[in-house]
């Protein structure tokens, strides 16, 4: 982990009073949910046009809710690291804190944070089909779960290609990303859009860039700071160097 990144990503993290933070998959690999498209990630084992959009679920429910389970029943034995604690801390420290996420795991609000904008959905929400029903929790539903008010099939209340993203959620994300001073980028590929075009909103609109990150991305030429390292690591010692600005 580079000394000078870590010390500028603390100098710039004190001074500001609006932060974004842009989080993706990254951000839980080390909870233990794999990435998607890292060596092991999920589309090495899965194809994304089988699992995650509306015409795989449409040809074969059964084969994309035995992937949806598996997944929910993992996430039922996890739960959020020292990195995602360090944002709910901030968040309080912060006037201005907002974390944009295309996770669907819910482990920004498991770790406290308050203000978390989720792009892509929630693993631990199903929705109807065929009418307005949402239900809430990572119960095994079974092979085949389908509405208890009008007997349509279930599905995983999740963001597939093709889909539009939440109501509301797309516009409050980039309000945050035009209004912030810095943006944190963790733990994405910044291959999957709209997510991916909120670093060149911030960019544009006179933000810092901070992306915390092993590997290079497709955001990494708009960065202004790489931190190199796993966000489990990274983000406490970015607090660290914080802290010791302060004696
Ligand atoms: C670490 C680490 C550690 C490892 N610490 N870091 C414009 C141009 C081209 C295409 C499009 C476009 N606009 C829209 C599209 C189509 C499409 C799209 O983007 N396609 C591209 C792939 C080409 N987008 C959509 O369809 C979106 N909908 C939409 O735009 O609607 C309007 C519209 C529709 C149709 C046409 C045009 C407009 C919806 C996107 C939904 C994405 N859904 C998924 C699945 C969610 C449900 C599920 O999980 O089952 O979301 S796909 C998958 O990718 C998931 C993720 O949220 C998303 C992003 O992945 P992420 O988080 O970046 O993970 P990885 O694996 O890619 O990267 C991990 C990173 O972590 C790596 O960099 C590692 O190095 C790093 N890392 N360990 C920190 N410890």
């Amino acid at each position: 982990m580079s000394d000078s990144a870590i010390r500028q990503a603390a100098v710039w993290l004190a001074r500001a009073s609006r932060v974004c933070v842009s989080s993706g998959a990254g951000m839980s690999a080390e909870s233990g949910i794999p990435t998607f498209r890292d060596k092991d990630g999920l589309w090495s084992q899965a194809r994304p046009e089988e699992m995650a959009t509306p015409e795989a679920f449409e040809r074969d429910p059964h084969k994309v809710w035995e992937w949806y389970r598996w997944r929910r029943a993992k996430l039922a034995t996890i739960g959020p690291h020292a990195g995602h604690r360090m944002l709910a801390e901030w968040e309080e420290r912060i006037d201005d804190f907002v974390v944009v996420t295309q996770n669907i795991d819910g482990l920004h609000h498991a770790a406290g944070s308050q203000k978390v904008i989720e792009l892509h959905g929630r693993l631990d929400l199903v929705r109807c089909v065929g009418c307005t029903y949402e239900q809430q929790g990572l119960d095994d539903l079974g092979p085949e779960p389908h509405c208890p008010q009008c007997g349509a099939w279930l599905r995983p209340g999740v963001v597939w290609f093709g889909e539009l993203l939440p109501p509301g959620a797309l516009e409050a994300a980039f309000d945050a990303a035009r209004r912030c001073e810095l943006l944190l980028v963790i733990g994405t590929s910044g291959v999957v859009q709209p997510a991916a075009s909120l670093v060149d909103a911030a960019k544009a609109y006179g933000a810092a860039i901070i992306e915390v990150n092993p590997n290079p991305s497709e955001l990494s030429s708009l960065a202004d700071v790489c931190v190199r390292s796993g966000c489990k690591d990274a983000l406490p010692a970015i607090d660290a160097q914080w802290r010791r600005l302060g004696s």
